[in-house]
């Protein structure tokens, strides 16, 4: 590694406001330093959040960055890509924000195949509003709008972005993070749309109600909630229902929308 991840971070604004055991943290880390592997300039990055605690990630960081409204984010990049290609653009979205507000969104970046690189630390519930389900919250769940177990089934925000058209679709844990660092780096360096989705803990809540002890514990519930895509799809429907499927869904590489824009819709070459 050539450049030292830390000259991405905003050290004079640390502490961080995170609860202690959250996993946003580690996530920005790896993004972090994925980013200096890549050595990708300081003035080249953009750091784009939604509302949440996720959405407090960009506090951290000394490169372009901006918190957008609630589930907006991908709206917003789409006209900067456009603007400015030659910016690597990292969106860091709750599950809420993408999954629920945000979700049209999701579904019109994948479509257009925007060229940036959403990292969804889905922490499987609203966590700064007090821990409501999400639509990625496991049904059967206690949250603090379901206090006697979600009612609603889980959605699989990875398979609808890949069906929408993104080039780039993984999962991954936070007990992974060897491989989350890769996983960024394959899907920053994927021209189009990348999305990474990122299992990780919020003790104060999801962990605290469904009384999966403190952080550490719930590093271990994850790890043991999680199997490798091909197992996962040998597995019975019932079993699927217990468990996080990790690892890589799509890697195309159609052109991405401003690619499509200039050479198609204006017969001129592209800038990027
Ligand atoms: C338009 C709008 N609706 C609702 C809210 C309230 N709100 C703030 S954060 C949030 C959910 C955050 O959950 P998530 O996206 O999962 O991120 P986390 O806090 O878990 O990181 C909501 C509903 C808002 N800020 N703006
Ligand atoms: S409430 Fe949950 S998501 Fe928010 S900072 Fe605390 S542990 Fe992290």
């Amino acid at each position: 590694m050539s450049i030292d991840y830390s000259v991405y971070l905003a050290k004079e604004r640390l502490p961080h406001l995170w609860c202690p055991g959250c996993g946003h943290g580690i996530i920005l880390k790896n993004m972090l330093i994925s980013m200096a592997e890549m050595e990708i300039p300081r003035e080249k990055a953009l750091l784009a959040c939604g509302i949440g605690c996720s959405g407090r990630a960009g506090d951290y960081v000394n490169i372009h960055r901006f918190q957008g409204t609630h589930g907006r984010t991908l709206a917003y990049v789409t006209g900067i890509k456009m603007a400015h290609p030659e910016l690597k653009i990292f969106c860091f979205m709750g599950d809420g924000d993408c999954s629920a507000i945000g979700i049209g969104h999701l579904i019109h970046a994948a479509r257009r195949n925007v060229d940036v690189t959403a990292i969804v630390p889905n922490n499987l519930n609203y966590g700064m509003t007090g821990g409501q389900f999400s639509p990625l919250t496991p049904g059967e769940s206690l949250t603090s709008t379901s206090r006697s177990g979600k009612a609603e089934p889980d959605m699989d925000l990875c398979r609808l972005a890949a069906e929408a058209g993104a080039n780039y679709v993984a999962r991954t844990t936070i007990y992974h993070v060897v491989e989350m660092k890769k996983r960024f780096i394959e899907a920053t360096n994927n021209k189009g749309f990348s999305l990474v989705e990122v299992i990780t803990p919020c003790p104060t809540y999801y962990g605290r109600y469904n009384q999966l002890g403190n952080a550490h514990k719930m590093i271990e519930w994850i790890k043991d909630k999680t199997v490798p895509l091909h197992k996962y799809e040998e597995m019975s429907v019932k079993n699927q229902e217990q468990h996080f499927w990790r690892g890589k869904l799509v890697e195309k590489h159609k052109p991405d929308l401003y690619t499509r824009y200039w050479q198609h819709e204006r017969g001129m070459d592209h800038r990027a």
